[in-house]
């Protein structure tokens, strides 16, 4: 079976996306019952969503993770629900929206299609830190993550699907001071126990 893994690009004074360097390093590796297939999301309100929907039809996942950088959170966090609403600070394009219906007729909010309490379980248990998030914010990662959800509602389709925030990798953290970060191999090593949750 197949697993689409996103990551993001660099954004805002974030130098690196631990995020995108995940996903670059496991790509076309087997993890438990999937083989991983990869690709990069731009920082961008208009484009984001076009080049999620592009992977999924191009690659046909069985399941997908978006995987994006919580800078500041010192564990893995799961996320629970995303928010029909774009605001925040500016994107990539220099784009900054308020107070956005991401989906017109679209629901309010969206729960996660991953199975996030064994996600939580199986990392505490390897020693990562890690806990249910009841909020992606309301920039890329949400709209992302929203996008993949009403997409997956909209076509009808039945498959593990939702949004991990991971920390701060150390190599970020020495070019943005104060941020709590991992290893990045600690962060890969937690990303491959939650693909063999599936
Ligand atoms: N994190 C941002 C967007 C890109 C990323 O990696 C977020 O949390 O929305």
């Amino acid at each position: 079976m197949k697993l689409l893994l996103t990551g993001f690009e660099p954004f805002l004074d974030f130098m690196i996306n631990p995020s995108a360097e995940i996903a670059k390093e496991l790509d076309g590796q087997q993890v438990g019952n999937y083989k991983i297939i990869s690709r990069i999301l731009p920082v961008d309100f208009s484009e984001a969503a076009h080049a999620l929907s592009r992977f999924i039809d191009e690659v046909n996942p069985d399941a997908v993770i978006s995987l994006g950088l919580a800078g500041g959170r010192n564990r893995i966090t799961p996320e629970r629900i995303a928010i029909n609403c774009n605001d925040g600070v500016k994107d990539n394009r220099g784009f900054t929206p308020q107070d956005q219906k991401i989906a017109e007729d679209g629901p309010d909010g969206y729960f996660s299609k991953l199975p996030i309490r064994k996600f939580v379980q199986i990392l505490q248990e390897n020693g990562y830190p890690a806990e249910i998030s009841n909020s992606a914010g309301t920039y890329l990662c949400n709209n992302v993550m929203y996008h993949l959800l009403h997409k997956m509602n909209m076509e009808n389709k039945d498959c593990p699907a939702g949004f991990v925030h991971i920390p701060s990798s150390h190599e970020l953290a020495l070019t943005s001071p104060n941020l709590p970060s991992w290893s990045q191999r600690d962060l890969t090593e937690a990303v491959k126990l939650i693909v063999t949750c599936l």
